[in-house]
């Protein structure tokens, strides 16, 4: 049988594990279900489940059907290297409508893997690949009652992974879609130009202004925060784990860079760290933004207290991951 290596676990490895993209070329192939579990705080208590290259729906056992069964999301992954892409499609229709059947509320995302070289480094072939996938989801699709998937184009040669695996973390708390308008608030009212709310731990980002994302200035933010948080861990702790020690309510870091940029950090809640970016004199705003951050920290602490009484969003999420 001619299986293609994908790439699920690389994406679950090199966000949760730390794994460099060049340690992925040694990854075994996966022979059974793997969990990776993640709770860093409140927002990211959710399980991935990999499953094997090899895993057909028609022969699956009763543990992986009880666990399609119970995933909140399924997510798809499409080697973009591996043309013609009708079989794939083909074969993640089938795969969608079948789990569709027996786990009406899971949410489907499909994942168009290793966006990276020459030959995807403009905008126009990334374009043209993913108007191409679409059509053929849609042609294919008709006589399915499916819900669409969403569409993301990754790869774990840059931070793309990142930004769309968070994207995905969203919706997995009913909370985060809302507190958009809440970081638009307070960037404009603090005259900084972009903020993020990240996960210091796995660097995915819970929230973030309604400001586009660019790579650039994320990758700056998630460098920020291991700087500070390996500052400590080098002179301050004797555990080299110990990330709630190495990142507290006092941490907080202001940094300069040359092309003009300032990055503001801030602790947020356990294991989460706000990061604003400031594209002028930063020491001119920091009082403004002290200010409103102390707004912002109260009026979220209370969307989340509201959230918690009306909703049981502790529970752990479960995210299937396929080709
Ligand atoms: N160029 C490129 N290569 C990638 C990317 N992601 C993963 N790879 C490579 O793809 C190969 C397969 O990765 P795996 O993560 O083992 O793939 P898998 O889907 O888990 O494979 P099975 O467990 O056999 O189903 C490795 O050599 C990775 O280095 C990417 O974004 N870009
Ligand atoms: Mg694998």
């Amino acid at each position: 049988m001619n299986i293609v290596v994908l790439g699920k676990s690389s994406i679950l490895k090199v966000v949760l594990q730390k794994l460099t993209a060049s340690e992925t070329l040694f990854l075994e192939s996966t022979a059974h279900i793997e969990e990776f579990h993640v709770n860093n705080n409140f927002f990211t208590r959710c399980c991935f489940l990999d499953f094997p290259g090899n895993f057909e729906i028609s022969q699956m056992n009763s543990l992986e059907r009880k666990h399609l069964q119970n995933a909140n999301f399924m997510i798809y992954v499409l080697d973009v290297k591996d043309e013609p892409y009708n079989t794939t499609i083909e074969k993640f229709l089938t795969l969608q409508s079948e789990i569709y059947e027996m786990n009406p509320f899971c949410i489907f995302e499909l994942l168009l893997h290793k966006f990276d070289g020459e030959v995807f480094s403009s905008d126009e072939s990334k374009m043209l690949i993913l108007n191409e996938i679409s059509e053929l989801i849609k042609l294919n699709n008709n006589e399915r009652n499916v819900p669409p998937a969403e569409i993301h184009l990754t790869s774990i040669m840059d931070l793309s992974l990142h930004v769309e695996l968070s994207k995905i973390l969203q919706k997995c708390h009913p909370l985060l879609p809302l507190t958009q308008n809440l970081l638009d608030n307070f960037a404009s009212n603090s005259m900084i130009d972009k903020v993020y709310i990240i996960d210091v731990v796995s660097k995915l980002f819970l929230c973030t202004d309604s400001r586009p994302i660019d790579l650039f200035s994320y990758e700056l933010c998630c460098d920020a925060i291991d700087v500070a948080i390996e500052l400590s861990m080098l002179y301050g702790l004797k555990n080299e784990e110990a990330f709630e020690e190495a990142f507290d309510d006092e941490s907080c870091s202001i940094m300069h860079f040359d092309n003009g940029f300032h990055l503001y950090m801030r602790y947020f809640g356990h294991l989460l760290a706000a990061v604003c970016v400031i594209k002028e004199d930063a020491h001119r705003k920091k009082e403004v933004i002290d200010l409103n951050y102390k707004v912002l920290i109260n009026t979220f602490d209370k969307m989340v207290k509201t959230c918690e009484k009306i909703l049981h969003t502790g529970e752990e999420k479960k995210i299937a991951v396929k080709n």
